[in-house]
């Protein structure tokens, strides 16, 4: 797939215009003038045909990311397994952009039973499941091996069963993946630097401290008001990772950003439980099936293209701050007490537990 990553609000776009004009007016005919992110291939489908019981069935999948995330391509892995090992009797939707509602609220439509699936990060739903609030600790996960480790192991498939209550069903983990900081204002290189910038958070307690206590000026908001927040300055920056800021077009609105990794975020993929209930055995099982290899999949294109994108925005004039290691550390320091503090309500074990994995995935 070829995405296109210009939109006609913003200058850059004129830009690409006249490089592509020249490139035509010189015969070159190429597109490279435009930056396209190649996705790796969608995987063949493996496995027979699942039973059933003869009956059809329709499942609207709403995600918060656009069309060119690698969100968007988990989900159109997903729609194929289903489809077609269900030999057609499960028809997948796919809506993306948040068309039908941002996490909370394709959480609350699960729940109501007015939509089937939706893959919301973790950290907007920690007033639901508290032990989430786990992922949202800054810098508990040193690389994306130890992030599988932890879903892939028991705490993670712990975690789906403890999430499978409230009229959801949890069924997988994919990545949205390691958050950076972007701003419209000036480089970022230390603390210091974010004093009285205002930094859109995810609806989240830890990532409102984190980003106090580094010294910026938080607000919590929705992901579907970002861009526009961004756009009329109501925020001056924001965090999430590389390829969610090429695929939401936040460089056309943020100048500088920083290569912070400061947190890694996951998505759970969740089922409206009146949903499922009415599934045959088999079709539930090929539900989980098809979502635990969506998570493999997604989590590889969303980490072969993460250094690829980077490269993208720099090229496409972001100014990318990257840290020393001991640069990182400033950040790290400061940011002891977050964890002091949420130590106890998230529970020592769990943090002690994660940080083993960390030390034997090293
Ligand atoms: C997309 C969100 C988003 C998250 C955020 O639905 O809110 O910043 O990182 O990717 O889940």
């Amino acid at each position: 797939m070829k995405t296109t990553t210009r939109s006609p609000r913003t200058l850059p776009l004129r830009r690409s215009l006249v490089s592509l004009l020249t490139a035509g007016v010189l015969g070159l005919g190429s597109l490279s003038a435009v930056a396209a992110t190649e996705m790796p291939p969608l995987p063949e489908v493996k496995g027979d045909v699942v039973q059933g019981n003869g009956k059809d069935y329709s499942l609207k999948f709403n995600i918060g990311l656009t069309q060119s995330s690698a969100q968007y391509r988990g989900l159109e892995y997903f729609k194929k397994i289903v489809e077609k090992r269900s030999d057609g009797h499960i028809q997948v939707q796919m809506f993306h952009s948040a068309q039908l509602g941002d996490d909370l609220q394709s959480v609350s439509a699960l729940q109501a039973g007015t939509l089937e699936m939706t893959s919301p990060s973790t950290s907007p739903m920690v007033n639901m499941f508290p032990q989430f609030a786990v992922f949202d600790l800054p810098f508990l996960f040193p690389k994306p091996e130890v992030a599988d480790k932890v879903l892939d192991g028991e705490i993670g498939q712990r975690m789906l069963k403890e999430a499978s209550t409230k009229g959801l069903v949890a069924i997988g983990w994919s990545e949205n993946g390691y958050r950076q900081l972007t701003n419209s204002k000036r480089p970022v290189s230390k603390p210091a630097d974010l004093e009285g910038l205002k930094i859109r958070t995810m609806q989240n307690p830890i990532h409102l401290d984190i980003w106090r206590t580094l010294g910026a000026n938080p607000t919590p908001m929705s992901f579907a008001e970002l861009f526009t927040a961004l756009e009329q300055h109501v925020v001056d920056g924001q965090e999430n990772p590389w390829i969610t800021i090429k695929s939401s077009k936040f460089n056309e609105v943020q100048q500088y950003a920083t290569e912070t990794n400061h947190v890694y975020t996951p998505f759970i993929t969740l089922v409206s439980e009146r949903f499922w209930n009415r599934l045959p055995a088999d079709y539930q099982q090929l539900l989980r099936d098809a979502a635990k290899q969506m998570g493999d999949y997604e989590r590889h294109v969303s980490r072969s293209m993460n250094d690829q994108i980077k490269q993208e925005l720099a090229d496409e004039g972001m100014q990318i701050t990257e840290l020393t290691p001991a640069q990182v550390k400033v950040f790290q320091d400061k940011l002891e007490p977050v964890y002091a503090d949420w130590r106890d309500k998230i529970g020592g074990d769990l943090i002690d537990s994660i940080r083993q994995a960390a030390s034997s995935a090293q």
